[in-house]
């Protein structure tokens, strides 16, 4: 399988990782309200160095009780990361926003891929921007809006539920122009579901890989709170061990990338587990 993008063709043939640079005031600050160059760039060649295959720059957060920016406070957190990291590294890109413009301008600044949490709900010019500029488009699953993103609807068929979100995504993207091998899907784990829904998306990933057979499969599992809870109430930085158990089980049933914090162990655990599906 292999996935376009507006600067090449990433071949699919054993699990990715994707890595996570979050450009916000509360990761990378200065010591003020803003993002330090130098940190944030550090941070992506350090996880070029253990093995990370895409990095994923975002400039907004969509934690619980996260408040939405404005596109120039978002561009001005993003566009000196994707332009520091482009001209030092040949690692992919891609831009984790929901808005049109911002994706517009981070595509044009080097960002190789979109990545819409949001699956073209909020904006959907996002799609004309992955068609215009050829770019790879991530659509992931979610409900409702920015400020209930995190709300748990209650829902009888979950995997029902995101099938149907997900075609609905898909007919979105095609409507502008883009092309299959362009996108990616994302079940959206955490966002609007509840426990037992995460674990039974990761655990029947393969149902919705028999789904859309031809488009590889995005999991983003990495330190959310579902493992915090399964642990007694584990804070984030000490949720990597149950983070790494999600991410092998999700490749073992068909995820083809992971969104993960933790590259270095990550890369590791899915050598061994890409190498016993080879069995
Ligand atoms: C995803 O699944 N998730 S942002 C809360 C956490 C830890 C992590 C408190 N962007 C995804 O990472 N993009 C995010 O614990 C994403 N798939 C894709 N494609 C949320 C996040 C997080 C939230």
């Amino acid at each position: 399988m292999i996935w376009k993008t507006s600067r090449r063709s990433i071949t699919i043939d054993r699990p990715l990782v994707m890595g996570i640079l979050n450009v916000t005031p509360d990761s990378f600050s200065d010591g003020g309200d803003f993002v330090s160059l130098d940190a944030a760039v550090e941070r992506a060649e350090e996880m070029i160095a253990k093995g990370v295959d895409i990095i994923d720059i975002g400039g907004e957060s969509t934690r619980p009780g996260s408040e939405r920016v404005d596109d120039e406070t978002e561009l001005r957190r993003v566009l000196p990361v994707i332009e520091a990291v482009v001209k030092r590294f040949d690692t992919p890109i891609s831009i984790d926003t929901s808005k049109s413009e911002v994706a517009r301008h981070a595509i044009d600044a080097g960002a190789e891929i979109i990545n819409d949490i949001s699956g073209l709900r909020f904006d959907p010019a996002v799609g004309s921007v992955a068609a215009e500029t050829g770019s790879g488009l991530a659509l992931m699953h979610s409900r409702g809006a920015f400020e209930t993103l995190h709300s748990e609807p209650t829902v009888d068929d979950i995997m029902a539920e995101v099938t149907a979100g997900l075609n609905h995504s898909l007919d979105e993207a095609r409507s502008f122009g883009v092309e299959d091998e362009q996108i990616v899907l994302d079940i959206g784990i955490g966002f609007g579901k509840r426990l037992e829904q995460n674990l039974e998306l990761i655990a029947k990933l393969g149902k919705l890989h028999k789904e859309f057979p031809n488009f590889p499969l995005l999991v983003g599992t990495s330190r959310k709170s579902f493992i915090g809870k399964l642990l007694g109430g584990r804070p984030v930085e000490e949720r990597i061990y149950g983070s790494i158990a999600t991410a092998v089980v999700a490749v073992w049933n068909g995820a083809n990338i992971v969104r993960v914090h933790d590259v270095s162990e990550t890369v590791d655990a899915l050598k061994i587990t890409e190498r016993l599906l080879r069995v």
